[in-house]
């Protein structure tokens, strides 16, 4: 091969790894939280079971609670959290792989765990359960919305109580109700915490959601209703006023290439073994 032909080869490869270096991404992390990057897709309320509370809406409160302050049944109170992802596809035009998703809740209140420990489970709702509808009420009575007794005001009619609710696997019953458990983060002390809940090895839940899919999101609820020591741990909601403690879903993710990056990579590569069996 001549002078003149190994500079032109070498230039081809040269190109090519330039054009394809900044679509063979590696692994970055990508946050979805309300109100940073103009990011407005999440949901989040409270199912509460204490006198009165059943019935009503705190889709608009800054702030919910996960577990119960006393063993009764009428004490309990869960979270239910969904983050819209059908932006990831645009991010990632050729598409990306999950290595990690976790979940990051910021204390709120620890008035009812200040002492007690337990732990606060991130479960995958139960696709029966998906149509739940966040409301804006702080506390109030409000028509087609999420409450404890009933997954949609108005229009599940039956009102059966804690455990045994309309919601598919009830949203108070002791173990696993509501679906898939995901993973789990012990409760704090401290006011103005991040604890972080890692979402497990299983997540083709995000494809789903990143594609437009049904999107149940995420149940919240103690580890342990029954004992006193499940404790009680209140986060900051979607509406809260300071961003930075709002839910958040961070993702790790890795890019995969677009074809066309393969193409000029199998290309580049052809080429170069090409010139190295002709030396
Ligand atoms: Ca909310």
């Amino acid at each position: 091969m001549s002078s003149k032909r190994q500079f032109l080869v070498a230039a081809t490869i040269a190109a090519s790894v330039l054009l394809i270096a900044p679509r063979v991404a590696s692994a970055a992390l990508v946050s979805f939280q309300q109100g940073v990057s103009g990011y407005a897709g999440t949901d989040d309320t409270m199912l509460a079971s204490w006198a009165g509370a059943p019935s009503l809406s705190f889709g608009g409160r800054p702030n919910f609670d996960v577990g119960s302050f006393s063993t009764s049944s009428t004490a309990r109170s869960n979270g239910l959290v969904r983050f819209d992802l059908t932006s990831l596809a645009t991010m990632f035009p050729g598409g990306y792989t999950v290595n990690s998703a976790t979940l990051r809740l910021t204390t709120s209140n620890v008035a009812f765990n200040s002492s007690a420990s337990g732990n606060v489970q991130a479960i995958l709702l139960d696709n029966a359960n998906a149509g739940w509808v966040e409301g804006t009420s702080v506390g109030g009575a409000e028509a087609s919305v999420s409450v404890w007794h009933r997954r949609l005001t108005g229009t599940d009619t039956t009102n059966n109580g804690p455990g045994s609710e309309t919601w598919t696997g009830g949203s108070g019953a002791a173990g696993s109700d509501g679906g898939t458990v995901l993973g789990s983060a012990a409760m704090v002390t401290t006011l103005n915490t991040a604890i972080d809940i890692d979402l497990g090895a299983s997540l083709s839940f995000i494809d789903t959601w990143a594609s437009g899919g049904t999107n149940g999101g995420f149940y919240l609820r103690a580890e342990d209703l029954s004992a006193s020591a499940g404790g009680r741990q209140s986060f900051f909601s979607s509406e809260d006023p300071t961003v930075g403690g709002r839910p958040e879903l961070i993702l790790d993710v890795t890019a995969i290439p677009e074809p066309s990056s393969f193409v000029l990579l199998l290309g580049a590569l052809g080429m170069f073994a090409g010139l190295r069996c002709r030396k």
